[in-house]
């Protein structure tokens, strides 16, 4: 279940937002939904309007009109498509638009709650697994003709490993001395990892691999379920962007395999699930084993080493260099994410040759 915080000062400070969405008084609730490292959302009701209200991350985001772009763009392609898919598009303002944008350049977005829709944080069984797995296929199976490459790319290469990798390599040079010293053990393990970044640059030079739509943050709290636990939509639509499958495969299976969320810090309860992994795969198979060519799905397996690497090489680069991406909420937060997914790369590596 998503963490409900309750909160009271923000009512006065979001006031003007929600009336955006039609509230004509100060009779509306409100409460923030935790779990999200970027964008900040809240619950908020009034009258029989039951609506997700986020505020963009701009220092991460640049320019937000372009996800409402992406979004855009995609929504009516499928509506002409496939119309009996459930696209989570946001709702308009009350002057028509899908995005609010305050006299701060605060930019804020709301969509419909639905009832009964219900979220998880942890994949607790293969069953789920294969549910959100099927529902990211059946999203990028759905969208096979539409041509990906005019999307915005809203975050610069978000998913290109050689440039995070290179980025890393600089933070070697720039970043804080005592972090460095500090970290020197763990910086070494990610260098006896050039591999991972060598595969992927194969993979982005072989015109066999297509990029697709792909959704880029797969875990299993974008997913919603019914109360029967089947799942029925993707959320969390920010990063909707032209990229590869393994983008998507692979964060799920980094954040799906381990029943231990990328928070725990006792990194002897990270353990690889083999039914959730067939889980992952035939979910996705399922919608998607017929739009990937046999050089695509060899790199089935990589996707997961591509990145569960790449997220160590993100937290690590921005404790190296300060905490500026992820904001930590205690000291040295990021450096234990970072060696989190290690330790989660490590299990990975063990999984026997058959079951992958
Ligand atoms: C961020 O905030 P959230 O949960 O949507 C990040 C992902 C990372 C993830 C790690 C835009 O996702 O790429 O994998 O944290 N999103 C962005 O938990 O950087
Ligand atoms: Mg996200």
């Amino acid at each position: 279940m998503i963490e409900v915080i309750p909160n009271t000062i923000e009512k006065t400070k979001l006031a003007h937002v929600v009336q955006q969405y039609g509230c004509t008084n100060d009779n509306f609730t409100i409460e923030r939904l935790g779990g999200g490292l970027i964008n900040s959302t809240w619950k908020v009701a009034f009258d029989d309007t039951e609506l997700v209200l986020q505020k963009v991350n701009t220092n991460v985001f640049a320019s937000p009109a372009h996800i409402a772009d992406n979004i855009e763009a995609v929504n009516s392609y499928l509506k002409k498509h496939a119309p009996e898919y459930y696209f989570p598009a946001p709702l308009l303002t009350t002057g028509g638009a899908s995005f609010y944008k305050d006299a701060h350049n605060n930019w804020f977005r709301a969509f419909k709650f639905l009832k009964g829709s219900q979220t998880i944080s942890i994949v607790e069984n293969a069953e789920q697994a294969y549910e959100a797995a099927r529902q990211f296929g059946r999203f990028t199976a759905l969208l096979t003709d539409f041509p990906a490459e005019t999307l915005h790319e809203n975050i610069v290469g978000f998913h290109d490993l050689t440039k995070r990798y290179n980025d890393f390599l600089t933070v070697l040079k720039t970043g804080d001395p005592a972090r460095l010293k500090e970290a020197r053990q763990w910086i070494e393990l990610v260098l006896e990892q050039a591999d991972i970044v060598k595969q992927f640059n194969e993979l982005s030079a072989n015109s066999l691999i297509k990029k697709r739509v792909a959704h880029h943050d797969t875990k299993i709290s974008n997913v919603l379920f019914n109360p029967s636990g089947k799942a029925f939509a993707v959320i969390d639509l920010d990063t909707i962007m032209a990229g590869y499958y393994i983008s998507d495969v692979g964060d799920m299976m980094r954040t799906y395999l381990s029943l231990t969320g990328e928070e725990e810090q006792d990194f002897d309860e990270v353990d690889i699930r083999p039914d959730v992994y067939k889980a992952i795969k035939e979910g996705y198979m399922s919608e998607m084993s017929l739009q990937l060519s046999s050089t695509e799905q060899s790199y089935f397996y990589y996707s997961g080493e591509f990145i569960i690497f790449m997220q160590a090489i993100r937290f690590l680069s921005d404790y190296l260099s300060g905490d500026h991406y992820y904001t930590p909420a205690y000291p040295g937060h990021n450096f234990k994410r970072a060696q989190h997914q290690l330790q989660l790369l490590r299990s990975y590596k063990n999984i026997p040759t058959a079951q992958r």
